[in-house]
């Protein structure tokens, strides 16, 4: 096996002793117990975390409190959060070739692609929300209480930060998604504790060291690494957290989500998806099958609105079908920091059997694997891009996330049953229409139940287009005006004059 050397500072920086981020410093876990960190590609140990826990939340959560309420960052205008908030961006740019070997060697991910999506994403985010900070209003509202008469007043609202941030990640997108939570939270005046995935924690770390170096003050970002089920489970059901926001999968979401209810913390969930991929008779049937792969096969998969079902009118199934099978058998498969390998392992050996579990079940169920089909022998957790048919709607590869680069096709007749099947899930986050017809795509795209719809795209982001879930993909909105809403209060004044 190859073994691919990345840069001396990412190396200096994997190499170092990663403690939990506190108060803008590095420090030990109560327990000093740690987590061991794996590459996916090789399978090798490449360092270890602090298992954050209990105490070291309560620690975390207490910082934040006391720098948002009393600090030189409680102070700070809105044109000084939007000064911090490029200077990060800027940072992150300036570093992304550190950040995207990181991400690759912790999560699997080619390093290349982290560069151009993952980090991109976050830089243009974070720009995108810098501008909020100066920009967040209220109304004036035109008030006459009606139970007392020949008074004046004068009414309007504001918008307040909304306090301590506890923010849990996935290991899909670990800088990216780390960066969703965070760019808000900043624009807005609140204070973060960030738990990352345990798989893949290290950009996490590295984020909070450049946090500091932007010139945010100690206590604004604290990172607390650990296992969901203690230092997550912590943060979720800690009453001094005035808002929490979650991504990963539905069940824990929905854990969550009753731990803040608890104590009433507010709550935005961004949770799992089976998201259709549509293509219509009169389609451009060669960008509908290179989209179709792309919309599946990016990020090995594992991506919430990945295109992990494909319905293609009944005339072109066939062909349409095989060329993505064709490109799927054409993707070279490789470690992240190999500039060839267009697709990188899975996560984790948990992801692998997880997803060679539903491949088997497939089988199990009469599928015709027209492509893939097995993951390769070891080291590394590498998963053969898939497509399978013959399956039936109500199966499991059709109804549940496997989170791999796992495709299932089936055909349809006309507009009705495809809508009908397209929404013939518990999921909600994503849809792609592909056609050229726009009285078609037009009527259609009211009907489909999904946060986004993509036409002639799939997985198309932009930081000022609100991302998230109708049904069991989640709560709330990611990116767009709309985030704002999810980092504020509204207090409404009324003042007798
Ligand atoms: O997710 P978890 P897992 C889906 C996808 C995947 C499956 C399992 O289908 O195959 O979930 O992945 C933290 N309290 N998605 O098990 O457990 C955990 O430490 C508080 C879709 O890795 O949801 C991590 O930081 N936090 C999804 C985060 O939750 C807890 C992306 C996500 O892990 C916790 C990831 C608890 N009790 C997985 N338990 C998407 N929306 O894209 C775990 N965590």
């Amino acid at each position: 096996m190859t073994t691919y050397t990345p840069s001396a500072a990412t190396s200096n920086f994997i190499n170092k002793n990663h403690l939990l981020f506190i108060n803008g410093e590095a420090v030990s876990s109560i327990s000093e117990q740690t987590i061991d960190v794996y590459n996916p590609a090789t399978a090798e140990k490449i360092t270890q975390i602090q298992a954050g826990g209990q105490e070291d939340v309560n620690r975390a959560v207490a910082v934040a409190r006391k720098t948002f309420e009393d600090s030189d960052w409680s102070r700070a205008l809105p044109s000084d959060r939007e000064r911090l908030l490029w200077r990060l961006a800027d940072l992150i740019e300036a570093n992304s070739d550190e950040l995207s070997e990181i991400e690759s060697i912790d999560n699997g991910k080619s390093a290349a692609i982290a560069k151009a999506v993952d980090i991109r994403l976050a830089i243009d985010f974070l720009r995108y929300m810098a501008g909020f900070a100066t920009k967040i209003e209220g109304s004036t509202v035109d008030v006459s209480v009606p139970f007392m008469p020949g008074s004046q007043f004068h009414g309007y609202t504001r918008r307040e930060a909304v306090g301590v941030v506890g923010a849990i990640v996935a290991w899909n997108f670990p800088l990216l998604l780390a960066c969703w939570k965070l760019g808000p939270a900043l624009a807005t005046g609140c204070t973060v504790v960030l738990k990352p995935a345990e798989d893949t924690p290290l950009t996490a770390l590295r984020l909070a060291e450049l946090v500091m170096e932007a010139g945010y003050p100690a206590g604004v970002l604290n990172v607390v690494t650990g296992y969901g089920h203690e230092a997550g489970a912590a943060l979720s059901s800690h009453p001094d957290v005035d808002k929490l926001t979650f991504t990963g999968s539905t069940p824990v979401g929905k854990m969550i989500g009753k731990a803040a209810m608890d104590s009433m913390t507010r709550v935005t969930l961004e949770l799992g998806g089976k998201s259709p991929t549509i293509v219509l008779e009169d389609a451009d049937l060669n960008m509908a099958a290179q989209g179709a792969a792309n919309a599946i096969f990016f990020n090995q998969g594992q991506v919430c609105c990945a295109g992990s079902r494909l319905y293609v009118h009944k005339k072109h199934f066939e062909n349409v079908v095989a060329d993505i099978s064709d490109i799927a058998n054409s993707i070279t498969l490789g470690q992240g920091l190999d500039p060839s390998s267009q697709m990188g392992p899975l996560v984790s050996a948990k992801q692998f059997d997880r997803v060679n579990g539903y491949i088997e079940q497939g089988r199990k169920d009469g599928a015709t694997i027209t492509a893939g089909g097995n993951g390769l022998n070891g080291p590394g957790y590498f998963v053969k891009p898939t497509v399978m048919v013959d399956l039936e709607q109500n199966s499991k590869l059709i109804q549940e996330e496997i989170f791999g680069p796992v495709l299932v096709a089936r055909p349809f007749d006309d507009i009705d049953e495809v809508i009908r099947a397209a929404n013939d899930s518990e999921y909600g986050l994503g849809a792609s229409i592909w056609s050229n017809n726009l009285s078609h795509v037009h009527r259609m795209i009211p009907r489909i139940k999904s946060g986004s719809v993509w036409v002639n795209c799939h997985t198309a982001l932009d930081p000022a287009l609100p991302f998230g879930g109708y049904k069991q993909s989640g709560l709330g909105r990611e990116m767009g005006s709309a985030v704002i809403e999810h980092y504020t209060e509204l207090k409404s004044v009324l003042i007798n004059i």
